[in-house]
């Protein structure tokens, strides 16, 4: 099936400077194509929109606060079961579990020190892709 996904390259990206090298791994993926893409600093009110589901939760605050603090890199990306492939492009949530040849695998800060700081976001089902895409493109 044909999806579009959202993908967000997060604040850590930028700090340490691998912006572009993550935009690389989709441009080398030929089963997907960047449809929107643009740099952008969140708002605490936008931050609160993407992570509600993370509210109340022990690393909410830092999230926040984390998402919020440089700019990040939204993309919207296409192509055949892209929801599921992206999230096998990305890896494992926390960065020391996620396996080699993955992006947080393997640009992964070592040793890892946070998994709130994990390089990159991609929604997770149907619903979070359309949900997250029509927040950063309406
Ligand atoms: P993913 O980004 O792999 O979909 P989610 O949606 O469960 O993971 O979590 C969203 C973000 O919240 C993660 N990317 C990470 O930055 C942060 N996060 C998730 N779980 C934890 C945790 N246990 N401790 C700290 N931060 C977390």
């Amino acid at each position: 099936m044909n999806e579009k996904t959202f993908v967000m390259i997060k604040p850590d990206a930028g700090k340490r400077r691998l912006i572009g090298e993550i935009i690389n791994r989709f441009e080398k993926d030929p089963a997907l194509n960047i449809k929107e893409l643009k740099m952008m600093t969140v708002s605490k009110e936008l931050a609160e929109k993407i992570y509600a589901e993370h509210y109340g939760k022990e690393f909410y605050e830092r999230l926040i606060n984390f998402i919020t603090s440089r700019p990040i890199v939204a993309m919207m990306v296409e192509g055949e079961n892209a929801i599921s492939h992206v999230r096998k492009l990305i890896g494992a949530t926390d960065p020391s579990k996620a396996a080699p040849g993955t992006i947080r695998g393997d640009l992964k800060e070592v040793p890892v020190k946070s998994v709130t700081e994990n390089l990159i976001h991609a929604s997770d089902s149907t619903k979070s892709a359309e949900r997250e895409l029509n927040l950063f493109f309406p």
